[in-house]
């Protein structure tokens, strides 16, 4: 089966390039890249061996999979609590079917078909599949309305459904060359297309990704209508009437980017995972159709959330309220909400960017947010999450909407099944092609495979990222090749704290990066955020880099004032932050004075190997008669943001105060 998969994969990329018109960059299919690191290595092998099974079986036991059995027979009542509960079978199979395309595993593929027979049986004969309706279509509950779609706008989350089941269609189509899962979707999708559209029915999605699903089913389809559809969900929004005045998101539309038509947006706005699945499905439109306007909006979007709107180690997403962006500036930290499926969305979103224009800033946000703020979302063990990922942790202080610790599964568990999903799609991240500019975009161990005019060209990457800033790529053509290799030099690299103002090294960094080729300096130019090296490449030609691993104090603008007179710490891609565990139980009572010098070891054994960074910091300590605070000289122990919470609960924190004056009193 994996000859046939790795085909079918890289078909796909070669079915997007015969459209007319289409991202001007493809990316390197991920089943065309070969990992052979340990750091994503180990956790896309855990995602396939733990997380994947643990997920079907929540789904199990949970009740997702009974509610399409009694769907198939209109019998019993809906078993679990929200509408959008079917998902998280679609996106486990989505993600399952990319760990096949990698990984053939006949026992997993007859399950997966198991599943879709359930779900195939809960179709209605018109394609309709909604369980949630479909049980008991004279019951149902308050997030529906009495007839389909009726409550669309609000949450009832029908096209919701829709979308992820076409992601997990196409997926599976994809992975396995079977057509089960995606003749259910067509049938579902040719329901909507003669359902919606101009003369039709309207309505703005209430919750977006319909649109990237009907764009993926256009893609392998080739049937215009899923396109011209997508764009007209798109365009429905804005168009409702709100209460403009009020500030209350649901009031004026804002929580579902529907206040104003999307080609009059500029701030990233309302619940954030929506505002992600939207962005990302404009660009997909925009490529395909060129339509400026879009492209006009997203880049504006996109420079307002990273330069107002985004946390430190690439979170978005700051107000539980909503689940959403909050004003400019407006990044707390005690209240941090941080949507795990947020940052997955960002990641999408980011990639599509750079599709468009080519440029390394987006790979930039990207890489931030996979290392950072998303992985945390996933315990090192596979099987425990975050739904929220919190900032700073203080005994005592925080909002019981905080997670402190990670749980198996949530009643509403969008967050593990969209990990389940995101993991086993890292290689497709590396490499990216435009004719012969061939982009790495991510430094990770292992080859990348792929066409260039039509001649085999295999890149093999050595480094031991994101802990060693040692980087060697070797390209290697089927015969020697006229291509500009262009390798991404990250922002974080270039004094670049991101690519906005937002967030900035406290002493700037100003190493020239030295790039050999076979052993030799060279000149090279930066386009972009690439190295662009143009030559003809010849077999084994080999280019080295070192990236400059110092530990960095990162500041935030003035603008954010809770972060006022404090530093973050970052390496290389990578946030740190203390934690209890390794600092006497404490970690909100640190300050870090601006003559700390830092020192890094790695230690292999410690939460799957990590770098450490230790610092000689004062902490505040308060008397044991409760009446005296004094400051005490001690070693602190800082950890990747993305490990904290793996060795039980305690105090975290990512923002340390450098003067007691900026300490957030009182510690207990
Ligand atoms: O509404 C479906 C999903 O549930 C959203 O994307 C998440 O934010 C959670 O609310
Ligand atoms: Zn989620």
């Amino acid at each position: 089966m994996k000859k046939f998969c790795l085909m079918m994969f890289s078909c796909y990329s070669l079915t997007a390039l015969a459209q007319k018109q289409d991202y001007p960059i493809q990316p390197v299919a991920f089943t065309q890249v070969k990992l052979t690191d340990h750091f994503w290595t180990s956790r896309i092998e855990t995602n396939r061996t733990v997380t994947i099974p643990a997920s079907f079986e929540r789904c199990e036991s949970t009740g997702r999979v009974k509610n399409f059995q009694m769907a198939a027979e209109h019998k019993g009542k809906f078993c679990t609590t929200y509408p959008f509960d079917d998902t998280d079978i679609y996106k486990t199979i989505e993600g399952a079917s990319y760990s096949l395309a990698l990984h053939p595993d006949k026992k997993l593929d007859h399950y997966v078909d198991s599943m879709i027979t359930i779900i195939g049986r809960a179709q209605e004969p018109d394609g309709y599949l909604y369980t949630a309706r479909t049980i008991d279509p004279l019951h149902v509950g308050p997030w529906l309305g009495t007839q389909r779609w009726e409550k669309e706008q609000e949450n009832s989350h029908e096209l919701y459904n829709a979308g992820h089941m076409y992601e997990g269609a196409v997926a599976h189509f994809l992975a396995t060359g079977k057509r089960n899962l995606l003749n259910i979707a067509l049938k579902n999708a040719d329901l909507l297309v003669r359902t919606f559209g101009a003369g039709k029915r309207h309505v703005a999605p209430g919750h977006q990704v319909v649109e990237m699903g009907l764009v993926k089913l256009y893609r392998i389809t080739g049937k215009k209508e899923y396109l011209d559809l997508a764009k007209f969900f798109i365009d429905e929004r804005g168009h409702k009437e709100y209460n403009k005045k009020s500030k209350n998101v649901y009031e004026n539309g804002i929580y579902w980017q529907d206040d104003k038509p999307v080609i009059d947006q500029d701030e990233a706005e309302g619940h954030a995972v929506r505002a992600m699945y939207l962005y990302s499905g404009m660009a997909d439109v925009a490529a395909l159709t060129g339509d400026k306007e879009y492209l006009a909006a997203i880049d504006k979007i996109w420079n307002n959330m990273v330069g107002k709107k985004m946390y430190v180690q690439g979170s978005i997403g700051a107000v539980g309220d909503g689940e959403r962006f909050g004003d400019n500036y407006e990044l707390p930290n005690a209240t941090a909400y941080n949507e795990t499926c947020a940052a997955i969305g960002n990641v999408f979103w980011n990639e599509r960017m750079f599709l468009l224009h080519g440029d390394a800033k987006y790979i930039d946000v990207l890489e931030k947010t996979l290392y950072n703020g998303l992985i945390s979302g996933v315990g090192l063990d596979g099987k425990s999450f975050f739904y929220t990922n919190a900032m700073q942790i203080r005994d005592g202080f925080n909002h019981p909407d905080i997670e402190r610790e990670r749980a198996g599964w949530f009643t509403c568990s969008c967050c593990p099944t969209n990990v389940v999903r995101l993991m086993p799609s890292i290689p497709g991240y590396v490499y990216a092609q435009n004719g012969t500019d061939v982009y790495v975009n991510l430094f990770i161990s292992g080859t990348g495979d792929m066409k260039v005019n039509n001649k085999d060209l295999k890149i093999t990457q050595q480094n031991n990222y994101p802990w060693d800033g040692a980087l060697a790529f070797t390209v290697n053509p089927a015969s020697s090749m006229d291509l500009n290799l262009k390798i991404r030099i990250p922002g974080w690299a270039q004094n670049q704290a991101v690519p906005s103002d937002l967030y900035s090294y406290q002493t700037p960094l100003n190493k020239k990066i030295v790039i050999k080729l076979n052993g030799k300096p060279i000149d090279y130019q930066i386009q972009g955020g690439y190295a662009v090296i143009s030559k003809k490449w010849k077999k084994g030609d080999k280019v080295e880099m070192n990236l400059p691993m110092d530990v960095q104090r990162v500041i935030a603008t003035d603008k954010l004032t809770e972060d006022a007179g404090k530093i973050a710490l970052q390496r290389g891609p990578i946030m740190y932050c203390a934690e209890w565990k390794d600092n006497d139980g404490k970690a909100a009572n640190i300050i870090v004075p601006q003559n700390t010098t830092f020192s890094t070891v790695y230690n292999a054994n410690l939460l799957n190997g990590i770098t450490i960074i230790k610092g000689d910091v004062k902490t505040i300590q308060v008397g044991a008669d409760g009446q005296n605070v004094s400051t005490v000289n001690k070693t602190m122990t800082a950890i990747p943001y993305y490990s904290w919470a793996n060795r039980g609960k305690g105090e975290m924190t990512v923002w340390f105060p450098q003067q007691v004056k900026y300490i957030e009193l009182i510690t207990r």
